[in-house]
């Protein structure tokens, strides 16, 4: 089946637009100021950011679908934060890997920015390549590298990636957490997880996490004129810093055991945004 967004002719931006316009009636909610994509380990600090003003399935707005992984949640959601701001929760992601396209990768971004949203927050689960971070780290997104070889960019326009994960937010997290470190976020194109090899390749590169999600999702933020906010929840050492094999479970585990911690950082870090 071909995804909606890829259907010839459709336009991705006025996609987003009627995505956002449904958004905004089913939520009663006009204008969202705040997005945030919440991704493996992140979901419950939903439950802390404010009060939910409604929640809605994914599946009931254009061009979403229900996560194709466990440990994401599926709806989308309105929040009002103790400040009056509107938060919109995205607690369904679609990667890359799905390979419905990048079109639809970045959709949720997209929508996002036509709710009103200036600023973005993505986070995810993620591996690290540096050992300290072993115990369901939190960490700074600082800057990536995108490895899946494509952009959410199309034609020639050529967007600005300088301070993409903004230098002004991290400090800002850091007020909250002074212990917070920052790494650089490789994305792979998964779904399959690193060879030890590709895990060194990406250090020498300059990496510090690896994923399969945020660095598309950052750019067409940074296109839609947002400034965003990257997070990663290290819930497993990469493969090869590691010296057990990686599971799925084992990441869902690391998630849950981390799941206050993060939660209580991040409404507080939102709560400054
Ligand atoms: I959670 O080790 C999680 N997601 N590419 N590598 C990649 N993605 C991940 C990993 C990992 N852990």
């Amino acid at each position: 089946m071909v995804h909606p967004l890829n259907v010839e002719g459709v336009d991705p931006f006025e996609f987003a637009q009627r995505a956002a316009d449904q958004i905004a009636q089913k939520t009663s909610v006009e204008h969202h100021d705040i997005a945030l994509t919440l991704g493996s380990g992140w979901s419950k600090a939903a439950d802390l950011i404010g009060e939910t003003v409604a929640e809605i399935p994914a599946n009931d707005i254009a061009g979403f679908h229900k996560p194709a992984v466990a440990g994401h949640i599926g709806t989308i959601r309105s929040i009002k934060l103790p400040s009056g701001k509107h938060a919109l929760i995205i607690g369904a992601r679609t990667h890359f890997y799905e390979n419905h396209g990048v079109r639809a990768v970045v959709h949720s971004v997209r929508t996002a920015a036509k709710t009103g949203a200036k600023t973005m927050v993505l986070t995810n689960g993620a591996g690290g390549i540096r050992p300290e971070w072993d115990g369901g780290a939190a960490v700074l997104i600082s800057d990536h590298i995108n490895l899946t070889a494509s952009s959410p960019l199309e034609g020639a326009n050529f967007v600005d990636l300088t301070d993409l994960y903004s230098s002004r937010l991290r400090g800002l997290a850091k007020e909250v957490d002074a212990s917070l470190d920052e790494g650089v976020y490789v994305q792979f194109r998964g779904p399959h997880y690193e060879t030890p090899a590709e895990v060194q390749m990406a250090k020498k590169m300059g990496g510090d996490i690896v994923g399969m999600s945020t660095a598309l999702e950052a750019i067409a933020a940074r296109e839609s004129g947002m400034e965003v906010l990257g997070m990663s929840l290290i819930t497993n050492l990469a493969a090869g810093v590691q010296k057990t094999p990686l599971s799925h479970e084992e990441v869902i585990a690391a998630g849950k055991a981390a799941e206050a911690k993060i939660s209580k950082l991040l409404a507080e870090i939102v709560s400054k945004l």
